[in-house]
């Protein structure tokens, strides 16, 4: 059993909260790890490093930040094999998909943040006689809160910009997935990164609720669910703290009659079964034209009975284990509600008779848009399959939701494609493909799903605060 401690000023911390849980392996549901709960002390003594080390962190020259991001991606690379295998045994996803994406992901967004650091900059303002200039400064200790599907990629969207920007980090990440942040911030201290620049506390939302209180956290960034969300915002107006939410979604996913009929209903296999259906940004509401309805279904279900349920680490595997018992069990619940209410489930839905997590992947068709499984975010293989006739009916019933966190347009028309995305709400929309987010597009949220973008240059503007000053160079003029 892995024993898992906090990381504070550069080395392991013992927790000193006296509470330990266990992580669980969801593949075995067997405990993988034990881990330390933070005590408010915990909290404060991972602020107070991050604190300290922020003066010289700040100042160090934005060249330098990057050369140590660029050597933490370079280990993350190497290490990539070995981590990508912690993260499939925390989180039960396939390590198919682990080895390809999360690792990775995550030493790409470190290489991004560490090409931009060195022109994070201010402006200048001509005004006459006189000058004004901007200076983009960072923010102080800023805290990121992690959810559990992709833990260190989630670790390196928050910290990246953050320490790029010349910020320090005290991060949480999700209790059901606790490794591989440690592992991460040993990973910064073998890359040269100072004592204290980046902290890691271990726990369940209490840990999470001191820092969204610390006064000495200038930020909080947080992925997680809407009603977190809405918690954390809440938490963080008493002392009155910047905030980024990346949340929740019930995204749609509108193919259109002219669209690559193989590649649309590749695309709604993939933005509802790819890491079990835990991805916030899955289309999970499929508009398909009434007229391409029974075709769709009939190779949706003909595709996804080929799929592969089963061990996590086998790279045979298309499909992992869900989370956890608790987590499996409000999947299935939520199937049960579509049943219940009269949607057909055209295949899957059941738990697989095996240990750990497993639920068949479920395609309901025959919903009504006012359905529980239509309107509420499941974060599990639950696809439902919606019929529709015209363009404007689409985008209305796309856009009737509070999320607005991600939409697919499949048509290979092109003025067509370019309006639909324009009427979307959402904050990310995929053009013939579906859930593809480099380093250097901006992620995040419109309406409820979240505020804030994470990647990009747009991340630097949620880790920076500008400074204008003001030179006077014609002496001050006497108004009384
Ligand atoms: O979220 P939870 P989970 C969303 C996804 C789904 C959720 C699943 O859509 O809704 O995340 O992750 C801490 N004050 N996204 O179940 O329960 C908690 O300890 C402070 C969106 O983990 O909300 C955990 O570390 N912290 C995303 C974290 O918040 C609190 C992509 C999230 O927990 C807290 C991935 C509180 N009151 C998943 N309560 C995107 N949009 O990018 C809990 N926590």
């Amino acid at each position: 059993m892995l024993d898992i401690d906090l990381y504070i000023a550069g080395t392991p911390t013992p927790a000193t909260s006296g509470e330990a849980f266990e992580s669980i392996n969801p593949g075995t549901g067997q405990a993988l790890a034990r881990v330390g709960q933070a005590s408010a002390a915990d909290v404060d003594r991972a602020v107070a490093a991050a604190r300290e080390a922020y003066p010289a962190w700040s100042a160090t020259p934005a060249t330098e930040r990057a050369r140590i991001l660029m050597r933490a991606a370079a280990l993350l690379r190497e290490r990539n094999e070995e981590l990508a295998r912690w993260e499939v045994l925390d989180t039960g996803k396939p390590i198919g998909e682990a080895a390809e994406v999360d690792v990775l992901s995550a030493a790409e967004c470190y290489e991004f943040f560490a090409g931009i650091a060195p022109s994070i900059r201010g402006d200048h303002y001509d005004l006459g006689s006189s000058f004004a200039y901007t200076r983009r400064e960072p923010l102080g200790v800023c805290a990121g809160i992690g959810a559990w599907n992709y833990p260190i990629q989630i670790a390196s969207w928050k910290s990246a910009p953050a320490l790029a920007s010349g910020n320090t980090m005290v991060f949480k990440p999700a209790e059901l997935t606790p490794v591989t942040a440690s592992m991460l911030a040993g990973i910064f201290t073998e890359a040269g990164l100072p004592d204290g620049v980046f902290n890691v506390v271990q726990g369940d939302h209490r840990v999470g609720q001191m820092l969204t209180a610390h006064p000495d956290i200038a930020k909080v960034s947080l992925t997680g669910e809407v009603g977190t969300g809405k918690k954390v915002m809440a938490a963080a107006a008493t002392t009155l703290k910047y905030v980024t939410l990346e949340l929740g979604g019930k995204s749609p996913l509108i193919v259109f009659d002219d669209a690559d009929f193989d590649q649309a209903v590749t695309a709604a296999l993939m933005a509802n079964f790819y890491t079990q259906g835990e991805v916030c940004s899955n289309g999970t509401r499929v508009f398909v034209p009434r007229t391409m309805h029974d075709a769709f279904v009939a190779e949706l279900k003909s595709r996804a009975e080929k799929l592969v349920v089963g061990d996590p680490l086998d790279p045979a595997t298309h499909v992992g284990a869900l989370i956890s018992e608790d987590h499996l069990q409000k999947v299935l619940t939520y199937i049960q509600m579509g049943v219940d209410a009269g949607a057909q489930l055209l295949t899957g839905g059941r738990r697989v008779d095996r240990p750990g997590f497993f639920v068949e992947p479920a395609i309901f068709h025959g919903c009504t848009d006012d359905m529980a499984i239509v309107q509420e975010e499941i974060f599990g293989p639950v696809m439902t399959v919606l019929p529709f006739e015209t363009e404007d009916e689409v985008v209305e019933r796309a856009n009737d939701t509070h999320y607005g966190l991600a939409a697919g347009v499949f048509t290979r028309d092109l003025q067509r494609a370019h309006r639909v995305a324009a009427r979307l709400e959402a904050g990310n929309v995929w053009i013939n493909t579906y859930n593809l987010t480099p380093s250097n597009i901006p992620f995040g949220g419109y309406k409820q799903s979240g505020i804030g973008r994470e990647n990009s240059t747009a991340a630097i503007d949620h880790y920076t605060q500008l400074k204008t000053v003001y030179v006077e160079m014609d002496g001050l003029d006497n108004p009384y």
